[in-house]
């Protein structure tokens, strides 16, 4: 744990490939606020800004990061080149857009070949991105889990409440 950090959790350093991403990163920020996880948003093309790619996953540990989450469309190879260059675990999300509407880059973050996992979810899902990076946190963090698990259940009972469910 590092000193200033909230509930004993480490920082998520989050990085989209470009600004055209950031919205998926604000989703991914705003569920980690709302779960009390600090995190950082850089953007950080990895083919275009490779140098400064590396002094951000370079610096990160010393940071309090514990999670990446890597954000990026089309080939999308930020995450698998996050991951390549640290052991910490990595969410990729990648964006819709391209001649696929992002299938290209699923296939790309979720075919990572052997040897450097990057974890994967859905196009353009920041917000389970984030709450992906939080379940890791919580792995060592009672109090994170207790909140991970408060939110669960709100949503089920926002899902209960609706007039549709009526009497179940
Ligand atoms: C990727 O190419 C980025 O992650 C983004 O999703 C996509 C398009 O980038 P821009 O042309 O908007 O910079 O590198």
């Amino acid at each position: 744990m590092q000193e200033g950090e909230r509930g004993g959790a480490g920082r998520v350093g989050i990085v989209v490939g470009s600004r055209s991403d950031i919205a998926a990163a604000e989703r991914a920020a705003a569920v980690l606020d709302e779960l009390g996880v600090p995190s950082e948003t850089r953007v950080i093309s990895a083919h275009r800004a490779p140098a400064l790619l590396a002094r951000f996953i370079a610096s990160a540990e010393d940071r309090g990061i514990r999670v990446f989450i890597a954000i990026a469309g089309l080939a999308a190879h930020l995450p698998g080149v996050v991951a390549s260059q640290t052991t910490l675990p990595v969410v990729g999300v990648p964006m819709p857009g391209g001649v696929s509407d992002g299938l290209d880059a699923l296939l790309a973050i979720v075919q990572m070949p052997k040897g450097v996992p990057v974890a994967t979810v859905g196009v353009g899902n920041g917000e389970n991105a984030g709450l992906l990076a939080a379940a890791i946190l919580a792995t060592s963090d009672r109090e994170l889990r207790d909140r991970l698990a408060a939110r669960r259940a709100a949503q089920a009972e926002a899902i209960g409440a609706d007039p549709a469910n009526e009497g179940l």
